[in-house]
């Protein structure tokens, strides 16, 4: 069956990138391919929607930041309205309960810490491990996108290095203090990413996505992070590690 990838060919030589090696572009108007996609379209929508209210939530733990963080809550507020877009685009309706499922485990264990002040906690979840999450799946994304989806995701992924380095600049100014809660928040939370990326595997290969790209990719945004807080090698080993248990 002939792919996308040969009718467009124009578009992709247009791109500064280039067609990516490998790269091979599913048919965007099979039942099969919105089906997936009224799933992981959600997921996004979902996540973009809880990143800005947890934002907004943690600017209540730190007041001082409260100007940032909201800044930081509009940009998710826009990344929402950019993936809407681009279910609309290919006439998909998103799956919200489903999505509203899927994020609970972090919600939950967000909602938790916030309510007993626990900023590290909080950081960890939405700044470190959503937002590796989320810059793993739309680097992965990008080169089997439509072009309209291409074109917003790759505005979209900009920003979150923006939050993920938010996070980490924080919890490097405040590691000797942090170092115990972010260790104990690491092993309460990891597995939790690891059980959405496989629940999200199939959906995801549906779309072009390789379950494994995905793992590799998450691990060397969250690990990087770590690195730069400034845990050692074999302290990230360990922490790491926490993703196989349970
Ligand atoms: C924080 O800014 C955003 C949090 C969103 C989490 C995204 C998880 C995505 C998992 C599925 C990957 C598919 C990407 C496709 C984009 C339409
Ligand atoms: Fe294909
Ligand atoms: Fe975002
Ligand atoms: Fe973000």
């Amino acid at each position: 069956m002939p792919t996308l990838a040969t009718t467009t060919s124009v578009d992709s030589s247009l791109d500064p990138v280039g067609p990516i090696e490998g790269s091979d572009l599913p048919d965007f108007s099979t039942a099969a391919y919105k089906d997936a996609y009224s799933r992981i379209n959600a997921i996004v929508i979902e996540g973009e929607q809880e990143a800005h209210d947890n934002y907004m939530s943690l600017g209540t733990l730190l007041p001082d930041q409260a100007e940032e963080l909201a800044r930081l809550a509009r940009m998710e507020l826009k990344h929402m309205k950019g993936f809407t877009a681009c279910g609309n685009n290919l006439g998909v309706t998103a799956d919200m309960p489903f999505a509203q499922e899927f994020f609970s485990p972090l919600r939950n264990n967000f909602q938790a810490a916030l309510q007993e002040g626990k900023v590290v906690t909080c950081l960890l979840i939405q700044a470190l491990l959503i937002e590796a999450f989320a810059i793993s799946a739309y680097h992965i994304y990008i080169p089997v996108a439509d072009p309209f989806a291409r074109k917003i995701t790759e505005g979209v992924v900009k920003d979150e290095y923006t939050h993920l380095n938010y996070g980490q600049e924080w919890l490097k100014a405040h590691l000797e203090e942090s170092r115990a809660e972010l260790e104990q928040a690491n092993r309460d939370n990891l597995p939790h990413v690891r059980r959405m990326l496989d629940r999200v595997a199939a959906d995801a290969a549906v779309l072009h996505m390789e379950k494994e790209d995905l793992i590799e990719d998450f691990l060397i945004a969250y690990q990087d992070a770590l690195t730069d807080i400034g845990f050692t090698p074999r302290e990230i080993a360990r922490m790491a590690a926490a993703a196989l248990v349970g």
